[in-house]
């Protein structure tokens, strides 16, 4: 039994996340996650969400309500969400938690005590009347390029210049819309990343196995690009996890706290501390200190590309910095981005399906099928209300649910609900348990493999197998002639029920549960498929299962690409 620790990129705080999100990192991790726990491993499979730096603040102003009010109540909205979505976290922390909090600080102390803190004084803009210093985006001003009155410190949203905040004429607060700005001298603790390039290019070129994805941006960042420079690791907030020296107060860092990069990641053990303070687990250091245990776990992070540099550099920089035996990440699987109709999925122009309005309108099943048979792993990819109709109706209701369906209805009106006894299995099923048998080991190859578009064609390929052995072996035609072979082909094809439960749970968990306990099973993954497919004897008793399936029709299609085609709410 192998023993895995699965991480899923955390969410940031501010707002419900769309689809193109959901299958970027944690759809996948839990598809994985399932899968490994499906398989008998040990798994730990942990998220959170993201709560610090000025996006958080921003919204929770917007909202009108203090920053930890609103974190908490996100929190709240996001873990439901991720339930409706049965997502299967072990635990879903926060990056605002007190372990976060301890743990950020003490490697703050491993850091400067390895001489890799550099503390810096810099200029930046102080506004008076707010009492506070701004960053880039909370100026405001007119831009010298086009004259767009509210360009912002950092860009002009307007002609998309590229801003510096003492570019702006006029510039102002965007808190209180104040100009008595000033630019005054704040100091910085700057990690000092370049010098672990070298051991941070050995660490990347020994990921021989790594997808070419992630390894392609992270040796871009490393060698050309400015991914190594030395970074800023602290901010002039007030929402975040003060800067401090483990326990001790950092001298000249009052009243700072540590850039939301520098902590987020660092949320990954601190949830795992979580998890055990929730009573949910024993030890978290058996997972993440290779002195107490975790040199026989294998971690896997799940993450989109744009996430690619800080968990190929700067986290590892933190974690090899701190000369302290933490588990490195040992596969980074990333994603290219999933598209909305024709553009790109937008937060702020509400466009595209978020994940509120996806279970509003159909089950999680539908969503997950989809997502992860389309995930965006080798290109983007794009989702369209056409070919979303048409993979789902396809898929689940012709083909997994017809089948489900078919079989039983027809068993019930023949044999009552009760697996058939007698009649002699022949060539179709020993051909079927062959063919069966290879597709068995192909998708868990590419399961394990973690190829996830390859392993979704696999398990439709298996459903359609069965369904075409029902239609070719046709029981109600055998039926008329030969009660006994009918009986044989029906508890043949009854069995193929708990045997697509077990294969296709990591997928569609609730239709799986459904499946098996329509059968009287639990829902477990087949040792192979010839012991599967003689597991339910004759005699044993089962149910015909409601609907799995309803096709979406052409009117609800339509309904929604007009609904969700920009500005939410
Ligand atoms: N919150 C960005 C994102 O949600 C960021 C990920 C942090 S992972 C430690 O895409
Ligand atoms: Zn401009």
């Amino acid at each position: 039994m192998a023993r895995i620790l699965i991480t899923s990129a955390i969410p940031y705080i501010n707002g419900i996340k769309h689809l193109g999100n959901l299958v970027g990192s944690q759809l996948p991790a839990d598809l994985y996650a399932r899968y490994k726990r499906a398989r008998g491993d040990e798994v730990l499979f942990l998220c959170a969400t993201d709560e610090h730096g000025t996006p958080a603040e921003l919204a929770a102003a917007k909202a009108g309500k203090p920053v930890e009010a609103y974190c908490a109540e996100m929190w709240e909205v996001q873990d439901k969400l991720g339930r409706g979505f049965r997502l299967s976290f072990d635990h879903f922390g926060r990056s605002s938690s007190a372990q976060n909090h301890k743990l950020t600080q003490h490697f703050a102390d491993r850091l400067a005590e390895a001489g890799l803190i550099e503390e810096v004084v810099e200029k930046q803009v102080y506004s008076v009347a707010d009492g506070r210093f701004l960053p880039d985006r909370y100026i405001e001003g007119t831009c010298p390029n086009c004259g767009y009155d509210k360009a912002r410190g950092d860009q002009c949203e307007n002609c998309t210049k590229q801003l510096d905040p003492t570019d702006l004429i006029e510039p102002r607060s965007a808190i209180s819309g104040s100009t008595e700005l000033e630019v005054r001298e704040t100091k910085h603790l700057y990690l000092r990343q370049s010098a672990m390039r070298g051991e941070l290019r050995d660490w990347i070129n020994s990921k021989t196995d790594w997808p070419i994805l992630t390894t392609s941006i992270a040796k871009k960042w490393l060698d050309d690009g400015d991914g190594l420079q030395d970074r800023g690791i602290t901010r002039d907030l007030d929402w975040g996890i003060p800067v401090k020296k483990g326990e001790d107060d950092w001298p000249g860092m009052e009243g700072k706290v540590f850039y939301v990069w520098f902590d987020a990641p660092i949320e990954y053990i601190a949830c795992a501390a979580e998890w055990v303070e929730a009573g949910k687990g024993a030890d978290w250091e058996r997972w993440w200190r290779t002195d107490k245990g975790a040199e026989d776990v294998r971690y896997v992070q799940f993450m989109g590309k744009d996430n690619v540099p800080f968990h190929t550099l700067s986290f590892p920089a933190t974690i090899l910095g701190s000369g302290e035996p933490w588990k490195l990440v040992d596969y980074i699987k990333s994603f290219n981005y999933l598209n909305y109709d024709g553009g790109q999925f937008s937060t702020s122009q509400g466009r595209g399906v978020f994940m509120d309005q996806a279970l509003e309108i159909l089950p999680s099943d539908y969503w997950r099928w989809w997502l992860l048979s389309h995930a965006p792993e080798t290109s983007d990819a794009e989702f369209t209300w056409d070919g979303f109709q048409q993979d789902v109706n396809k898929d689940l209701a012709d083909v997994l649910g017809n089948f489900v369906s078919r079989i039983t209805k027809f068993c019930r009106s023949k044999f009552g609900e009760v697996v058939p006894e007698g009649g002699s299995y022949g060539p179709q099923e020993t051909a079927l348990i062959a063919d069966l048998e290879t597709r068995l080991r192909r998708y868990e190859a590419h399961m394990d493999a973690i190829d996830i578009r390859k392993a979704a064609a696999e398990l439709r390929a298996i459903w359609v197998a069965g369904n075409e052995y029902l239609q070719s072996a046709a029981p109600w035609t055998v039926f008329k002639e030969d009660e006994e072979r009918a009986a044989a082909i029906t508890r043949f094809a009854l069995n193929l029920v708990p045997f697509y439960a077990g294969l296709s749970s990591p997928f569609i968990p609730d239709a799986a549960a459904a499946m098996a306990e329509a059968m009287g099973v639990e829902v477990a993954w087949p040792e192979s498929a010839e012991a599967a497919l003689s597991a339910l004897p004759g005699g044993h008793a089962f149910t015909v299962p409601e609907v799995m399936f309803a096709k979406i029709a052409d009117e609800a299609r339509e309904d929604w690409a007009t609904r969700f085609a920009g500005t939410r709410g």
